[in-house]
C-alpha cells in the first residue's frame, strides 16, 4: 500500500502527523503491517536499545507486576534490538499471540483488527539519542519492552484480544474515542494491587524512566478503582505523567468486566460529560498507597 498522506487517529489528542515512513517502497500492507526493517538499524540504534533496556530493567523490582517481571526475559537479547521473529517463536507458544511490525501509529480500525486477531503492532524504528529520556510517540522500545512481556500472560493476552473485538464494534458505533480511553487507563497506564502492594502493568509506565516511581509510589496522583464508565469519561494528557491511575485487583477482573456488550454503556456515556484529566468527582477518594 502507498499511503502518501496517512491520517491516523493518533494517540490522545495529538495533532502532530505521525512519525515513520508509511510508504517504504510499497512494503507496507493494507493492514499497515510491514517487514521489520532490521538492516536499517545502526550500531547507535542498537546501543540506544541496550541502554534503555538496562536502565529500565534495573528499576522494576517492587514497581512492576509479577507477570511482567517473569516474562521480560522472553524478549531475548537485551544488548541489541531483537528480531521480532525470534520473539514470536516464544510468544506463539505461550499465548498464541504474535507481534507484527508497523511503521508507527496506525488508524484506529486496523489497530483494533490486529488486536482482535492476536497480532500486536510493534513500531520498528527507535528514538534518536536526544530523545533518550522521553518520546511522545511509541517506538520499538516502548512497544517491545512495555507491551510484549504482558502478552505472555494468558489472561491479559485474552483481555487484549477481547479489547480489539470490542474496538471494532465501538468504531462502527462511533465510540472509538471513548473505548480508546479504556486502553489508555489499562494497557498503557494500568496499576494492579498485588499481595505485596501496588504494581504497574501498563506499558506507558513500564517503559518510562520517571513514571514508574511516580505511578506506583508518589502520593501525588489519584488512584481509583477501575470502573468502565469512569475511565471512558476521563480525558488524559499524552505529554506529562498521568494525574489519575485506575487500579485492578487481578487480570481476571479485567477480563470479566469486559465480557458484556458495551453498546448500552456508549448510550449512557452520551449524557455523561467528560471528566478533565486529574479531576475527582464529588465523593471520590483516592485509594491509599500499598
Ligand atoms: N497505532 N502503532 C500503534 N500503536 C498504538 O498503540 C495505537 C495505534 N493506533 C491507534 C491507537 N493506538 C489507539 O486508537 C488506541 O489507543 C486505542
Ligand atoms: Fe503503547
Amino acid at each position: 500500500m502507498n499511503t502518501g498522506s496517512p491520517t491516523p487517529a493518533v494517540y490522545g489528542e495529538s495533532e502532530r502527523p505521525p512519525r515513520g515512513d508509511y510508504a517504504r517502497g510499497g512494503q507496507v500492507q493494507a493492514d499497515y503491517t510491514c517487514p521489520q526493517d532490521y538492516a536499517s538499524y545502526t550500531d547507535a540504534d542498537h546501543d540506544t536499545y541496550r541502554r534503555l533496556y538496562e536502565r529500565q530493567a534495573a528499576q522494576l523490582p517492587g514497581l512492576a507486576c509479577d507477570a511482567f517481571i517473569a516474562a521480560l526475559p522472553s524478549l531475548g537479547v537485551k544488548d541489541r534490538i531483537p528480531r521480532f521473529e525470534d520473539i514470536n517463536a516464544r510468544l506463539r507458544q505461550a499465548t498464541g499471540w504474535e507481534i507484527v511490525a508497523v511503521p508507527g501509529l496506525i488508524p484506529e480500525l486496523p489497530f483494533f483488527q490486529l488486536l482482535a486477531n492476536r497480532r500486536f503492532p510493534v513500531t520498528d524504528w527507535i528514538r534518536r539519542p536526544e530523545e533518550f529520556d522521553y518520546i511522545v510517540e511509541p517506538d520499538v522500545f516502548h512497544d517491545l519492552f512495555g507491551h510484549v512481556p504482558m502478552l505472555f500472560d494468558p489472561t491479559f493476552a485474552d483481555y487484549v484480544q477481547r479489547y480489539g473485538e470490542g474496538g471494532i464494534k465501538a468504531h462502527h458505533l462511533g465510540a472509538g474515542e471513548k473505548l480508546a480511553r479504556l486502553y489508555w487507563y489499562t494497557v498503557e497506564f494500568g496499576l494492579i494491587r498485588q499481595p505485596q502492594g501496588l504494581r504497574a502493568y501498563g506499558a506507558g509506565i513500564l517503559s518510562s524512566v520517571g513514571e514508574l516511581q511516580h505511578a506506583v509510589r508518589s502520593p501525588q496522583p489519584h488512584r481509583l478503582p477501575l470502573d468502565l464508565v469512569r475511565t471512558m469519561r476521563s480525558r488524559y494528557k499524552i505529554d506529562s505523567y498521568q494525574s489519575t491511575y485506575f487500579v485492578i485487583d487481578s487480570f481476571d477482573q479485567l477480563f470479566d468486566m469486559t465480557a458484556p456488550d458495551f453498546a448500552p454503556l456508549y448510550e449512557r456515556l452520551k449524557s455523561e460529560p467528560d471528566i478533565e484529566a486529574g479531576a475527582l468527582l464529588p465523593g471520590e477518594r483516592s485509594l491509599g498507597l500499598g
